[in-house]
């Protein structure tokens, strides 16, 4: 065999470069290739399996020890590559700090979204100094960058998911979390004043007007002090109703007021809806207000919060809340709105009712009409009707007042049902056929039972009574159900948040991931199989909501170039192509940079040392998914660079020296070559000693 002559080799792959480069710089290659276009539905045929298939897929299956059980949970959840998800689950990151979004049914992770916790590829957190992120993760002047993320909530409009916007609790340090669903950016962190922790958050009213944090450990409001001996008189409890303005985006703290409760630690909350649109409900637990203290002789807190047969859940009529904030009611605490105990009292804001027996959820059935709490030392749900309860309000059938004069209504007044499940049942959610899903710790297992009412005659089953149940591994907590929290859940699929995962995975050390599982639930007759495994191994997750993947308004790049997504506006500082370049005001430096593929525009800049740098960065890219990243290494610098986004960064050069920066994602062919220099020179020239000869990391080893 002769070889072919190098020169000829080499034009050759010159030329074809020089076609990649022209391709590069062109752009759109993949955004214009249809015949890459993805799989879609529409596009499928029916099948029919020949009798040869049917071996095949026996053998198949036989050799992989599957069930036909498990060949139908594989047909529920495979998606064939390019072929979308029905829904999109948000997903509580728990301490990741963060919020998880993943496709339904296939369960696949599609991204995360940075809320509490820098993160480094989202550039969350990692724009140097005074970077805006950090700033709004700083509570009372100290960073905080971490959270425990509890209960997200996604806006309603007419008890819908609209797909617009997305809250996050924080339970480890009282904060929520505003999330714009146009790009899946954190816009707004809300620290509440009065309160160190909370739980009960969030939760939106049915058009979204308010969004609700309950609390949970008592202290004394607005970081107030006081010793254990205290605590009935000192300790508060409360719960928040912030005040959303969606033109906006934002959570108007101005307009936002809590009310002050007794020092009972208040669990989760549900807004009421159609029927009981106008309140909400929160639990509560440790009524006892024990103090624990076992070390005083004093019983352990989970022995002396967990004495009594019943707790209260707190019945709030928001409509008159929000009047009497209005009307100037309310008083100041550490700058805050809050509506006094002897104002809800008096007003007929607040009432409470006995509920068994140290409750952990509380859940509005979709039609409005009963609130379902589920009490973990109880192994009934107790179903409440908002007619008797503003029936035993109007009628005043009352049992007692509380040491805080909060009127308790008569248990009987006000229960509807109770129905017995089995051991730890935590939280409900709702299909559309009549039936609800409580989830049981201790049994772990799904519970189906059907609600009576209206819905009795939606199913064939007696009223209030449990209709089967399904093993989870194991331990579960929260569940969701599609669309579960509206008032037209849709019942096909059920997730549970299954807290142990025991065996059900490979070992990953003695930390092992939470277990999500999928279970189908659109055959009330039959059983919920679990169709689908899924381990979270970032955190552990409480709560999750699914919507409708297609109620999701997406943007696929930014509406102009130069856009800002902390305002959610078109920039004025944003660098525009052409005018590219350092601007120098003495030791102020500012930097005006653009990228394309491949490219950073200038590639070198030059600083001295001492420099104070702002440094903007203008992605001019119009293309879906042409993100870059820009770092610089040694000054914790990251971006990411989204079509169209505007970014900016703040340090000071105080290391000399010469630094690659670089784009982080690869973007293109030519990615590796998307870099430029960052000259930082020093101030006074280096004494001229023997050492100037030799390498800088020679010299600098020294
Ligand atoms: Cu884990 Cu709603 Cu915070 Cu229950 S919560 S499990
Ligand atoms: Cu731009 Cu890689």
């Amino acid at each position: 065999m002769t070889r072919k002559p190098r020169a000829h080799t080499s034009r050759l792959h010159v030329a074809l470069a020089a076609g990649v480069v022209l391709t590069m710089i062109a752009g759109d290659a993949l955004g214009q290739d249809t015949t890459r276009r993805r799989r879609r539905t529409e596009d499928a045929k029916p099948i029919e399996l020949t009798p040869a298939q049917v071996a095949d897929l026996t053998k198949l299956a036989n050799s992989r020890k599957l069930s036909v059980d498990d060949l139908v949970a594989a047909a529920k959840t495979y998606l064939p590559s390019g072929r979308h998800d029905d829904y999109v689950l948000f997903s509580s990151g728990g301490q990741s700090g963060q919020v998880f979004a993943i496709g339904v049914p296939s369960m696949r992770l599609l991204r995360s979204i940075s809320v509490f916790t820098p993160e480094s590829w989202q550039g969350y957190g990692f724009a140097g100094d005074n970077d805006a992120v950090r700033e709004r993760l700083k509570i009372n002047g100290k960073p905080v960058e971490w959270g425990d993320t509890h209960h997200p909530a996604l806006s309603e409009s007419g008890g819908e998911y609209d797909g617009q916007f997305l809250f996050i609790g924080d339970k480890a340090n009282a904060r929520l979390g505003v999330i714009d669903l146009r790009d899946w950016e954190t816009k707004q962190i809300v620290k509440n004043p009065l309160t160190v922790s909370d739980h009960g958050a969030a939760f939106v009213t049915p058009n979204t007007d308010y969004v609700i944090e309950g609390g949970q450990y008592a202290t004394v409001l607005g970081y107030g002090y006081a010793t254990p001996e205290d605590y009935k008189k000192s300790y508060r409890g409360m719960v928040t109703m912030w005040k959303f303005d969606r033109a906006k985006g934002r959570i108007d703290e101005s307009q936002s007021f809590a009310l002050e409760l007794p020092p009972y630690w208040q669990d989760l909350a549900d807004a009421g809806k159609l029927a009981s649109d106008g309140f909400f409900f929160v639990n509560s637990f440790n009524t006892e207000m024990a103090t624990g203290g076992i070390e005083s002789g004093k019983p352990p807190f989970e022995a002396g919060a967990s004495q009594r047969d019943t707790d209260y859940l707190h019945i709030v009529d928001w409509k008159k809340a929000e009047k009497v904030f209005k009307d100037g009611k309310a008083k100041k605490i550490n700058g805050f709105s809050v509506i006094t105990m002897d104002t809800s009292a008096a007003e007929g804001i607040l009432y409470f009712a006995p509920e068994p027996k140290s409750p952990h959820g509380v859940d509005v059935t979709p039609n409005g009409q009963y609130m379902v709490v589920a009490g973990k030392l109880d192994p009934h749900v107790t179903v409440y009707s908002i007619e008797k309860v503003k029936k035993a309000i109007a009628d005043k059938k009352f049992s007692g007042k509380d040491d805080y004069g909060i009127p308790i209504l008569d248990f009987d007044a006000v229960k509807e049902a109770q129905v017995e499940l089995g051991l730890g049942p935590l939280h409900t959610q709702f299909d559309d056929k009549g039936y609800a899903y409580t989830s049981l710790f201790l049994d772990s297992a799904v519970a189906r039972w059907s609600l009576g009412g209206e819905y009795d005659s939606k199913n064939a089953d007696e009223p209030w009574k449990l209709v089967q149940k399904t093993p989870v591994q194991y331990n579960i907590g929260h569940l969701c159900a599609a669309e579960g929290d509206t008032v037209s859940p849709d019942g096909n699929y059920l997730i549970s948040m299954s807290k142990w995962s025991v065996d059900r995975f490979l070992t990953t050390g003695p930390l092992l991931p939470q277990n999500f599982q999928l279970l189908d639930i659109t055959s009330p007759g039959t059983t919920m199989p679990v169709i689908f495994d899924a381990p979270i191994g970032v955190g552990e997750p409480h709560y999750c909501q699914m919507i409708k993947a297609d109620k999701l308004k997406s943007w696929d790049i930014y509406p102009e170039i130069g856009w800002n997504p902390h305002t959610q506006a078109l920039d004025p500082h944003s660098p525009q192509k052409g005018k590219e370049g350092v601007v120098r005001d003495g030791s102020t430096v500012t930097v005006n940079m653009t990228a394309i593929r491949s490219h950073f525009t200038p590639e070198h800049v030059m600083l001295e040392e001492g420099d104070h740098v702002t440094w903007r960065i203008t992605s001019t890219e119009q293309t879906k998914d042409a993100t870059h990243g820009f770092c610089i290494g040694g000054y914790n610098i990251n971006l990411s660079l989204e079509p169209g986004e505007f970014a900016e960064f703040e340090f000071t050069a105080d290391k000399p020296g010469t630094y690659p920066f670089y784009c982080t994602e690869f973007c293109s062919a030519l990615h590796l070559e998307m870099m430029g220099y960052l000259h930082i020179k020093p101030k006074a020239a280096p004494k001229a000693d023997a050492s100037d000869t030799k390498p800088a990391t020679t010299a600098s080893a020294k």
